[in-house]
């Protein structure tokens, strides 16, 4: 796509997901209605549902022919990535977002015929956006990020997923051995954006597109890298194990994993 078209484009995302704030702001301040969605560790509200409902529609009134594919199930059914594909985790963190009303996070990832295109990781509560793609650069609300530098595990913190730490999935345990240390945030969206700004060497979860999406593309915008954990390619319609990561900090990984 032109620069042209995704300036647009990018501005007009930018403006849904300032709007999509105060709606989520003000229904904070109401009551929440809380579901359980397959455990009682997976929650879903009215807000993730109503705000997913609202990111949606403003999609496809900004790209109509676009199909969208969105966690709580009020996009379309996507079984392709050619043409225009949007996908939306309209609250990323539910669990914090319920019990802590912090560290939550709303997500849009865009991809042109599979393609990584534009990305929106957005830190509610600190109202910090991260947004671009490859030719627009990735900005931090209105500062231009620059590219973290190439830490390797050994030098850096690392992002792990609880569940995958406690049970040392995909030798996470080693991984965070070897790194200063473990932290878990307990929102994909927010930890990922930690690797961009270069605060983690990388992260590592159980994940599905919508998790991951909009991070990818920002993430290898910034010459990150963003892989299965065996380090074969991500598939974005389907969930995994991913790890996004500076490049040094893969190879030391993908040496444990293996
Ligand atoms: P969510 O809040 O949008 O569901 C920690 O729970 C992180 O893992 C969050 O980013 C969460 O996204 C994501 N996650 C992915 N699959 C999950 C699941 N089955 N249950 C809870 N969280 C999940
Ligand atoms: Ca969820
Ligand atoms: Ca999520
Ligand atoms: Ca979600």
């Amino acid at each position: 796509m032109e620069k042209q078209a995704l300036q647009q484009l990018n501005q007009a995302v930018i403006a849904i997901l300032k709007t999509a704030r105060t709606h989520v702001l003000s229904a904070m301040g109401q009551t929440l209605t809380v579901a359980e969605k397959t455990s009682r560790k997976d929650l879903v509200t009215n807000v993730d549902r109503s705000n997913e409902n609202f990111l949606v529609q403003q999609i496809r009134q900004l790209d109509p022919q676009a199909q969208i594919l969105a966690e709580e199930g009020l996009g379309d059914q996507v079984t392709s990535m050619a043409g225009h594909v949007w996908i939306v985790d309209p609250i990323d963190g539910t669990m914090n977002f319920v019990h802590q009303r912090n560290h939550f996070a709303m997500m849009i990832g865009f991809y042109n015929d599979g393609i990584p295109t534009l990305g929106y990781i957005y830190d509610v509560m600190a109202d910090k956006l991260y947004a671009g793609g490859p030719t627009l650069g990735v900005m931090l609300n209105d500062q231009l990020l620059p590219k973290p530098a190439d830490t390797p595990l050994s030098g850096g913190l690392f992002g792990a997923s609880g569940p995958l730490l406690i049970q040392d999935r995909y030798h996470m345990q080693t991984i965070a051995q070897e790194s200063l240390g473990p932290r878990i945030l307990g929102s994909a969206g927010v930890q990922i954006s930690q690797v961009l700004a270069g605060e983690l060497v990388g992260y590592l979860s159980y994940l599905r597109p919508w998790d991951f999406a909009a991070g990818r593309v920002l993430a290898e915008s910034l010459g990150l890298v963003v892989s299965q954990v065996d380090g074969t390619p991500v598939n974005m319609l389907s969930s995994g194990a991913v790890l996004v990561a500076t490049k040094s900090a893969q190879r030391a990984i993908l040496t444990i994993v293996k």
